[in-house]
């Protein structure tokens, strides 16, 4: 008698109408700077090749220390630390060699550095443009996704041009008001993906033996990320899930150490999903560890695909 080998679920996503071959990759922050960095993402299992966000110049980012490794997650302040949006417009050619979705971050000081930056690579070899409306950690500039209006104003803006999809990273909201109106701004434009969540911005981790903040930039105000954060991306997800229509995919980010995190996030609702603390911790094995244990779940509980859990939370 042969024996049946159960077939292993497929895993393969489609977010904005670009193809993933699996469910996880890296997001921008961790380890994704570098065009080494880029190219070690490359051979690796991430599904995607995600850039860290750039700027219109090459920045430096804020004094050490600025990240801190905590017990379930992390604190920084990086400062966009980058290479400028050029850097990375001359080495997508040479990322395209390993047959995945290529995203480029972008994170403008400004609505015009976003303009500019999202028209150059409308021209580029990136599949999918990922603008940033959430970084914390710039002194003296608020996070564009906490102002209404000047959200509206930057998607009006940036959608104007070029057929390659794009999405936005969003911060964290906490309120059902929130969650309506920032989807209805998105519903007014050709957005195509959400990124949600980035790391919760301004908290503070202070160590009592030294008295001091754990980090040094902005008196020691950071992005919290990691396990601390996932019920917040959780909800951040499952919210717009059911506020935008299902013609805009959503990368869920916040939080995904194992499969089972990522079986959360696809219950919830989400298209694929970014890792980034347990990828700047463990490196890229992280990458296929966590599509493995994804495919057990999915085979213990019958699961062909991944399709076929997706949003399916089961309300009590
Ligand atoms: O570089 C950073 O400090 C940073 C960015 Br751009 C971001 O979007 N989110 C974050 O937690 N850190």
């Amino acid at each position: 008698m042969t024996k049946t080998q159960p077939n292993k679920p497929n895993l393969s996503s489609t977010v904005a109408e670009v193809n993933f071959a699996s469910y996880i990759l890296n997001a921008s922050g961790p380890r994704c700077t570098t065009e080494a960095e880029l190219h070690n993402l490359g051979q690796s299992e991430s599904a995607a090749i995600m850039t860290k966000s750039c700027t219109l110049l090459a920045r430096e980012g804020n004094p050490e220390p600025r990240y801190k490794a905590l017990p379930q997650g992390s604190i920084q302040s990086m400062g966009l630390p980058n290479l400028g949006y050029k850097a990375y417009l001359d080495m997508l050619p040479r990322l395209t060699q390993y047959n995945k979705p290529l995203i480029v971050s972008i994170s403008g000081l400004s609505i015009n550095d976003n303009v500019e930056m999202v028209s150059a690579f409308q021209k580029s070899a990136a599949d999918l443009l990922e603008v940033n409306f959430s970084c914390p950690n710039v002194p003296g500039k608020p996070q564009l996704g906490y102002d209404f209006e000047q959200t509206d104003k930057a998607l009006a803006a940036i959608t104007k041009f070029g057929d390659k999809p794009l999405g936005i990273k969003l911060p964290a909201y906490f309120d059902f008001n929130h969650f309506e109106t920032v989807a209805n701004i998105l519903k007014k434009y050709p957005v195509k993906f959400i990124s949600s969540i980035n790391s919760i911005g301004n908290t503070l981790v202070i160590d009592p033996e030294t008295e001091s903040p754990v980090i040094k930039p902005k008196a020691g105000f950071g992005g919290l990320c990691g396990s601390y954060i996932k019920p917040i991306g959780l909800a951040n997800v499952n919210a717009f899930r059911q506020l935008l229509p299902k013609e805009i995919s959503i990368f869920g980010v916040g939080g995904i150490y194992s499969g089972s995190d990522a079986f959360e996030y696809l219950l919830a609702g989400a298209d694929a999903v970014q890792v980034a603390t347990c990828y700047q911790e463990q490196g890229t094995e992280c990458f296929s560890r966590i599509s493995n244990e994804l495919s057990q779940i999915l085979s213990r509980k019958n699961y062909q695909d991944i399709n076929d859990a997706k949003g399916a939370l089961k309300l009590l």
